[in-house]
């Protein structure tokens, strides 16, 4: 039986969050009987009192009942610090990331906020990064002998003269600070609402159409805004209404530093550059903000633009980058072409209603592709943050977990389109001019983690600009191979925009080179699920080639050993304990020759590229000769003295047990060299390895989390996948559901809900299995989902109940064999075509089920009932 709380559909909870909620705002110290927030320095706040809506849908939606905190602290207005121009001298709240609602159309993104008397609507626009400086790409004189040195000094033991060497002679610097930027924000004042009474208020982000709102009674009249990144108009659109004709009155401005701003008509137009501080020059933009009103008028008056007495009003806003994709060091003339107007007179020709329809038949394209319902009680009339608040006291809730996944998704449609930039670390959503680690593209798990969720979650084309990304940074990288004296592509940790491939930073973080055959493995990865031939010669093979080549160059063989071993480098980007071989003392070291990692990930490497030659029938491929020589002298994972995965060729101990990468398990997940039907010792091993961490105070940030979260899946652990799920929720989930790093980054989101498909639905093991890890307290009640992917061109459709499979569906994309691992949840199993219900000849051996699918067939695989078992008999 599930043991759910019970729950009215009265408002009475919602409306004690709402009064407990004051204590939260900054500065809000006691609340007037009637609920009165009065905060004069909030920009955001209304001075009247608020109350909450009554639920008003099932839709899948994060919602709040009350109005956000304060979103802006003012900063000195001529702050020289931040730059000569600086018109609003506001600076960004640490509420941004809690209460922001965001979207996006892949390259535009916004942060709707739902403010009563103020609104703020920060805006993103994908390549806006401030640019590089002459630092950029330089790197020491002779790098290629500054290794070697290295290495000896590595193989002797002397790590320390190692790093020095690396520091002094083989790493670059970044070049400056060059960070991705907010585009600014679009600031509402509505006068008329900032006093008086306020209730059935609302804010949501309705995952299902992908459009953020704001809704709330004032004097008798109803306000609605809605908010949306539309791909198909290629704009922001942001819809306020009235319920009473003429009730409409604002003025707004479009705010960012380093910018002209003027007045054309019913628009803004904001032209600027990004930049750092007066340095680093970087993208320039063109953004233009029009409104178009239904009854009353618009009017300029004190450099403002003002909507009064309308029946309702649109804004729409266009930009345009001089980024230019195929060289960022050669940026587009955005004096060419204004194309910005050409949006707004598009948009202009269309209705509201049929701008919406747009972009929500456009979305659903993607979303409608999972389905997924885990049962349990209707919580619809619940807020997000008080069921995130239940959960974490430690209430089930599957509707919280449904959420959690499909806003996973949500934010990869919104983040990453065919065309655009792949998510960076805040996605497209950032306030900042200098983010959290430059919002930029981190390449020692970060990026990757992005796309964990890509193929599974049914969203296989939103990897395409990661691929993209990769064939660029690949064919830039080479120039720094050659550098190193090596052949094919090489490039640092972390990258941009424009494509930095500088080895750079302190060895501890800095002196990995594993990012791009670790990236590049998604290619083979997106093969497997899409059986996409073209793509496999026309990216996976050259993006391949590059980085096999380089690693055949970069690796050496270990004097001691024979073996061929990675290095000198860092295992992400943790340190370990070693003894001076010269004084004896104690010391921490940070680089070694062959860290399991880079051997693992080496592993994949050489063998994904033995597999692409093959599925192309590529004859005499003469990388594909050494890569397999190299295959065979790799040298391999071990297994320390206490059990665990060795981190490192030595046996050294960890400065810090609980560090949040957890490399040497590298092929439990993301990679499948370890598994229960290939290697059950490193498998054993690895759980070992994973406990340790943990039990040190491992998985301290969201990403890491979320790893563990598919690691367990992976090691079919479900009470571990219950568990760690749960703390992600708990402690590293904002309440809008952003994942926190802390600060907020992207890659949890998208690491957490791969982590559910991974509990759900696995395909790495040499067939597909059911439930391979999904917690008996989340099946309790009937269950259901629809539309994970599968490798091999499947899709899976899975309901279960009271504690049991009840059904699998298998749609077949492409034909071929479909092999099923059973497992406790389906011993055996009878499989029919599901239109004519005939049963399909199956054989089982080894724990798998095999039948011949039909391209575009669909199976249904069912527990044998003991009348199929004697029928067979
Ligand atoms: C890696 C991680 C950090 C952070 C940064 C962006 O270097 O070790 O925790 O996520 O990327």
């Amino acid at each position: 039986m599930l043991h759910f709380r019970a729950r009215s559909k009265s408002n009475h909870l919602v409306l004690a969050t709402f009064a407990s909620a004051c204590i939260s705002l900054a500065g809000c110290t006691s609340l007037p009987a009637d609920g009165a927030v009065a905060r004069a320095s909030d920009p955001l706040h209304h001075t009247g009192s608020v109350k909450t809506a009554d639920s008003d849908s099932a839709r899948l939606a994060i919602w709040f009942a009350q109005p956000p905190g304060q979103l802006f602290e003012e900063a000195a207005p001529h702050d020289p610090a931040l730059g000569e121009n600086i018109p609003s001298g506001k600076l960004s709240s640490p509420n941004w990331e809690q209460e922001g609602l965001p979207v996006g159309n892949g390259r535009v993104g916004a942060m709707m906020f739902g403010g009563v008397g103020k609104e703020r609507i920060q805006i993103n626009e994908e390549t806006i990064w401030a640019g590089p400086d002459e630092t950029y790409r330089v790197m020491k004189p002779n790098p290629a002998e500054g290794l070697k040195k290295a290495r000896e000094l590595t193989f002797a033991g002397d790590y320390e003269a190692a790093e020095e060497v690396l520091s002094k002679e083989v790493l670059g610097v970044r070049g400056g600070s060059r960070s991705y930027q907010t585009l600014g924000d679009i600031l509402i004042d509505f006068p008329k609402l900032d006093q008086g009474v306020v209730t059935s208020y609302r804010r949501e982000l309705d995952l299902e159409n992908a459009i953020a709102s704001t809704h709330f009674d004032h004097d008798g009249v109803t306000y609605r805004r809605e908010i949306f990144a539309s791909a198909p108009d290629d704009a922001l659109i942001v819809r306020l209404d009235a319920s009473a004709p003429n009730s409409l009155d604002f003025s707004f401005a479009l705010d960012r530093r380093y910018s002209a701003i003027t007045v054309d008509g019913n628009c803004y137009i904001m032209t600027g550059q990004a930049q750092h501080k007066g340095d680093n020059l970087g993208t320039k933009y063109r953004a233009s903000l029009c409104v178009n009103q239904n009854g009353g008028e618009v009017s300029h008056a004190d450099g403002k633009l003002h909507v009064s007495a309308a029946d309702s009003a649109t804004m729409v806003l266009a930009v345009q980058t001089d980024y230019n994709r195929a060289d960022p060091f050669d940026p587009l003339d955005l004096d060419a072409a204004d194309l910005t107007g050409p949006v707004q007179a598009k948009v202009a020709s269309r209705s509201y209603a049929d701008l919406r329809a747009r972009h929500i038949s456009d979305y659903r394209r993607y979303y409608d592709r999972l389905t997924v319902d885990f049962g349990g009680t209707d919580w619809s009339d619940e807020p997000t943050d008080e069921m995130l608040r239940t959960f974490g006291a430690g209430e089930e809730n599957p509707r919280l977990m449904e959420m959690f996944l499909q806003f996973g998704r949500y934010l990869l449609i919104s983040s990453s389109r065919p065309g655009t930039m792949p998510a960076n670390l805040q996605g497209i959503w950032g306030d900042a001019y200098a983010m959290p680690w430059n919002g930029d593209y981190h390449i020692n798990i970060n990026m990757q983690m992005n796309y964990w969720l890509a193929e599974s979650a049914n969203l296989s084309e939103l990897h395409q600009p990661y691929f993209d990304f990769f064939d660029r940074l690949s064919v830039a990288g080479e120039d720094t191979a050659k550098k190193l004296g090596m052949n094919g592509t090489v490039h640092g940790h972390a990258s941009d925009a424009y494509m930095l491939t500088t080895i750079f930073g302190a060895p501890q973080w800095g002196m990995w080179v594993m990012g791009g055959p670790w990236a590049t493995s998604h290619t083979w990865e997106h093969y497997l699920y899409t059986g996409d031939r073209q793509f496999l010669r026309d990216h996976a093979l050259p993006q391949h080639r590059r980085y096999v080549a380089f690693a055949l160059d970069w690796l050496v063989e270990d004097p001691g050993t024979g073996l061929l071993v990675s290095g000198p480098t860092t295992s992400p980007e943790n340190e370990f304990y070693y003894d001076d071989p010269g004084t004896g003392e104690r010391k921490i070291g940070h680089v070694t020759m062959g860290p399991t990692m880079d051997q693992q990930i080496l592993f994949q490497l050489f063998t994904n590229y033995l597999a692409i030659v093959d599925a192309l029938g590529i004859e005499n491929d003469p990388l594909a000769a050494r890569s397999a020589a190299a295959l065979s002298k790799l040298a391999p994972t071990q297994i320390g003295p206490d059990g665990r995965i060795m981190e490192w060729t030595s046996n050294f101990q960890e400065v810090d047990p609980g560090h949040r990468h957890i490399s040497q398990v590298y092929g439990v997940y993301p990679d499948s060299q370890f598994t229960y039907r290939n290697n059950r010792d490193l498998l054993e091993a690895s759980r070992k390895t994973i406990e340790a961490r943990l039990d040190a105070g491992g998985a301290g940030t969201g990403w890491s989390r979320a790893w563990i979260i598919n690691l367990f899946a992976r090691l079919k652990d479900a009470p571990a996948v219950r568990h760690h799920f749960s703390e992600l929720l708990r402690k590293s989930t904002a309440k809008n559901l952003f994942d926190i790093h802390p600060p907020f980054q992207i890659d949890g989101n998208f690491g957490g809900a791969a982590g559910l498909l991974e509990a759900l639905v696995q395909s790495h093991d040499g067939g597909i299995e059911f439930l391979p890890a999904w917690p008996a307290e989340w099946m309790r009640s009937a269950g259901s989902i629809s539309g994970i992917r599968a490798r091999g061109g499947f899709e899976v459709a899975l309901d279960w109940n009271d504690g049991a499979l009840t059904s699998a569906k298998l749609t077949s994309e492409r034909g071929g064999t479909a092999s099923i691992i059973l497992n406790d949840h389906l011993p055996n199993a009878i499989v029919r075509n599901a239109t004519t219900n005939g049963v399909v000849p199956a054989d089982t051996h080894d724990g798998l089920l095999t039948f011949e699918a039909e391209a575009g067939a669909t199976y249904l695989v069912q527990p044998q009932s003991q009348e199929d078992v004697d029928h067979a008999d």
